[in-house]
């Protein structure tokens, strides 16, 4: 099937548009609110274009109740969508149960659940949509239902440096729409994962139906370990990580199975292999409990990573050759990477010599508080601040400490401000924006959890999980088949072409981007649209609606920690 013509494709492709420009008409009134729901005991708020007073409605079947009538708050101009707005609070209402919100005009918000497990489906399939990408063998049946598809890119790659070399390196999953598999953005996935399971285990008790279910080993694990698996065998002898390992160009719109051109190794990276050092420590110490010589494996791997480290202290960097158009994840500084690797190591090893290492490089001009691929610092402060061992010295715990704390008032501040509040300044509606939302809930997350004083930094962080959820100026879950107005269209070869009407539920999309990069979203959002407006829920815009593995993990933790009952 062709991109265009999936069912409800173009007509509801059009429709979908028509709305967002009626939205973005001034004056348009409309409600927003999360419409996954709200926890019980936790701050809750909608958000109004226009309205004085409203009304908040229980549905208990076909009987609805007013339970709480109440005057909005002028919240004034919200910078990144250009909105006023005027917010709704109904904090009070604990009662779990079915709501809606409706104002003196008769708009009416969709329905929301209130409930202690709002989000526990909503974290089983954020990760259950990393089994559909899995690669190298069949989606059978029995996990995939009508998902399922055979076996795709069995064949061994070339080695780009060195064509008369091949290499048997199947398995993984396929990074994102494409179906390429990149070690930074792997690491960095399994990196969320692993320490959402590490910090908040009593919120991964749910079987997800993958093939490994039910052997003893949480789910979460059993999924990570299928891209581990891959990511042992994308390192070359001297201990270098291979950066990517991708076909020259970008498939068409087919179904992995029909992809057979040919992948190749691309050359190691100091970026990808400092990552892939950090991600194996990381991963030696989660899985030791569960399978003692696979996490022998991954330690190994770690060290024979580090090792070339050392041997390579310089920036070893990577660029797509020419001709080659997939992607590039290219980055012109490795520090942060570096950085990483030595806090795992250090917190694997308890070895002082890493100490020094960490030091040195704490010296350096680092955010230390990011968790995506091109900045990775902020996993060296999770790494750090959370380990319980207490190995790590008191003057590297504070200066991470600080950076984290300051930081998380940074973005409270910046929420506070914000009518959706939600962490985001103009300028961050990058691509891939749901990202950057995202990481700064984990970096609120991390603060609530080393400070004192977590009530601000926990709310903050569940704003975002808010904004992503709904309660945002297009009204749009950015999660697929959870809440009233999901997005329906990623930009996915797979949902695109498996003739199936709807797409797997529990993707995030990569959401609005200031200066869309695609023909269609430049088309059809005119120019000064507000940022946080600047999105389209269509599959031919890769650059406002595509799904990746590392926009569904930092999902996956923020939703960790507010399933394990901290509210
Ligand atoms: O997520 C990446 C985003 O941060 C970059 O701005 C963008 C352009 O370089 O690339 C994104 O990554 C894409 C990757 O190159 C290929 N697989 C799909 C990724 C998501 O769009
Ligand atoms: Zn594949």
């Amino acid at each position: 099937m062709k991109l265009h013509e999936k069912a409800q494709g173009s007509a509801g492709r059009e429709k979908g548009r028509d709305r967002i420009r009626a939205r973005r008409k001034e004056g348009k009134m409309a409600i927003y609110c999360d419409q996954t729901g709200y926890l019980p005991q936790s701050v809750k708020k909608a958000v109004m274009t226009a309205g004085k007073t409203y009304d908040v409605i229980r549905v208990q079947g076909a009987s609805e109740q007013t339970v709480l009538s109440g005057s909005t708050q002028d919240a004034g101009t919200d910078k990144a969508s250009g909105d006023h707005l005027y917010l709704a609070d109904f904090s009070e209402i604990c009662q779990e149960g079915v709501y809606y919100i409706q104002n003196e005009e008769g708009e009416k918000s969709h329905r929301f659940r209130i409930g202690q497990d709002v989000y526990r489906a909503l974290q089983a399939d954020l990760i259950k949509a990393l089994y559909y990408q899995r690669c190298g063998c069949a989606l059978e049946k029995e996990h995939a239902g009508e998902y399922s598809h055979p076996c795709c890119h069995m064949d061994e790659a070339v080695l780009w440096e060195d064509r008369s070399v091949s290499k048997e390196v199947k398995g993984g999953w396929h990074d994102a729409g494409d179906f390429g598999r990149y070690i930074s953005p792997a690491a960095v996935a399994a990196a969320h994962l692993l320490y959402a399971y590490t910090l908040f285990p009593d919120s991964f008790t749910e079987n997800l139906n993958i093939p490994e279910s039910g052997n003893g080993v949480p789910d979460v694990l059993n999924e990570c370990r299928y891209e581990l698996e891959w990511m042992l065998k994308l390192q070359d002898e001297e201990g270098g990580a291979y950066h990517k390992l991708t076909a020259l160009r970008h498939a068409d719109f087919i179904m992995p199975q029909d992809d057979k051109d040919p992948f190749y190794l691309f050359p190691v990276s100091s970026m990808a292999t400092a990552d892939y050092a950090a991600c194996m420590a990381l991963a030696s110490r989660v899985y030791k409990a569960f399978d003692a010589s696979f996490a022998d494996r991954l330690y190994d791997a770690a060290v024979r990573a580090w090792n070339w480290l050392e041997k390579h202290p310089e920036y070893v960097g990577f660029r797509n050759p020419d001709g080659c158009n997939t992607g590039e994840y290219g980055d012109d500084c490795d520090r942060d990477e570096r950085l990483w690797a030595a806090a795992e190591m250090l917190i694997t090893t308890g070895d002082a010599a890493y100490q020094t290492k960490v030091r040195e490089l704490l010296k350096e001009d680092l955010t230390k508080t990011d968790f995506g691929w091109t900045d990775v610092s902020g996993f060296a402060a999770l790494a750090v601040l959370t380990d319980k061992s207490g190995i790590a010295p008191a003057d590297i715990v504070d200066d991470l400490r600080a950076a984290v704390l300051a930081e998380a008032d940074r973005l409270t501040g910046i929420a506070g401000v914000s009518g959706y509040g939600v962490a985001m300044e103009p300028e961050d509606y990058v691509w891939g924006s749901n990202m950057v939302v995202l990481n700064r809930g984990m970096l609120l997350v991390l603060a609530a959890l080393i400070s004192d004083d977590k009530a601000a930094y926990e709310q903050t962080a569940l704003a975002q999980l808010h904004y992503l959820l709904g309660m945002n100026a297009l009204d749009y879950s950015y999660v697929t088949g959870h809440g009233e107005h999901a997005y329906m269209h990623p930009h996915n070869r797979t949902t695109e072409c498996d003739g199936i009407d709807l797409p797997m539920p529990g993707w995030v999309s990569g959401g609005p981007f200031k200066t869309p990069a695609d023909d269609v979203g430049r088309r059809h959002i005119p120019a000064g649209t507000p940022p946080m407006k600047c999105y389209l829920d269509d599959a031919a815009c890769y650059s406002l609606n595509e799904i990746t593995i590392y926009w569904n993990s930092p999902a996956v933790f923020v939703t960790a920690y507010f399933n394990a009952g901290v509210r």
